[in-house]
């Protein structure tokens, strides 16, 4: 039978490998709400950095360049971590370079993976209807905080979980906890999550709105999928991942 995993946060990917597995990447605040954000509003694609360098000099290469570290966006750069400032008009048909302080290096923890894929609750029946129909193990990375767990990236994982029902296996004790969490949280997810580290960060900052917005579901039927380094719309199985 088919596995799921999660691996709550970057820290312990080497406990778990990412071989022969479909990794969904989730920073839920606010990293891969604003890919499947971006790209279901036109952009075409996003290439995910882990360093601001190296995103700094994709912007020099001509590249417009998203850049956050501790909630704030980086000097220098042309957009923050905002999923709003994804829906730009004059952001349709580009390519963004994007670093992040947790979610960017996630992904490039990945590399070795099957398939890397972006979830979200934005894209979260998406992501499940397409999981479903996965011959490949799945493990689900939350990007968490400077390597800490983080609860809403949890929760996410929690409603994967749910969502393989009885299709796939776990003999893991995370994909355990971060199930029953959401159990408990998934009625009022923002109610759940309002003494949460991140949530209090971004509040402090005043990002009020990005809260309320990256904890909707189902509002957008695209899954972001990383194709020779950069993040682009999936096309195939567009039937499989219709949001029901
Ligand atoms: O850590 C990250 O990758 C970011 O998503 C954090 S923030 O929500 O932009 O503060």
């Amino acid at each position: 039978m088919k596995n799921i995993e999660v691996c709550l946060t970057p820290a312990l990917i080497d406990l778990y490998g990412v071989e022969n597995k479909v990794v969904v990447v989730v920073d839920i605040l606010r990293a891969t709400s604003c890919m499947t954000t971006g790209l279901a509003h036109g952009v075409k694609s996003i290439i995910p950095v882990a360093g601001l360098e190296e995103c700094r000099s994709l912007r020099n290469k001509g590249f417009i360049a998203a850049a956050e570290r501790d909630g704030k966006m980086a000097d220098g750069f042309d957009l923050g971590n905002s999923p709003f400032s994804y829906m730009d008009k004059s952001l349709v048909g580009k390519s963004v370079a994007m670093t992040t302080t947790n979610g960017t290096q996630a992904i490039s923890k990945s590399g070795k993976a099957a398939e890397i894929i972006i979830g979200s609750f934005l894209n979260k029946t998406a992501v499940i209807n397409y999981l479903l129909k996965q011959p490949n193990d799945i493990l689900v990375l939350c990007a968490g905080w400077k390597g800490q767990v983080n609860l809403e990236d949890t929760l996410f994982a929690g409603a994967l979980v749910e969502g393989m029902g009885k299709e796939f296996a776990s003999e893991n004790d995370s994909a355990m906890t971060a199930y029953t969490l959401y159990q408990a949280a998934k009625g009022d997810l923002s109610k759940f999550l309002s003494n949460s580290s991140h949530v209090c960060r971004l509040r402090k900052l005043n990002i009020i709105k990005d809260i309320e917005f990256c904890l909707q579901s189902d509002i957008y039927n695209i899954i972001p999928v990383l194709k020779k380094g950069e993040l682009v719309k999936m096309e195939k199985n567009l039937e499989s991942i219709a949001v029901k």
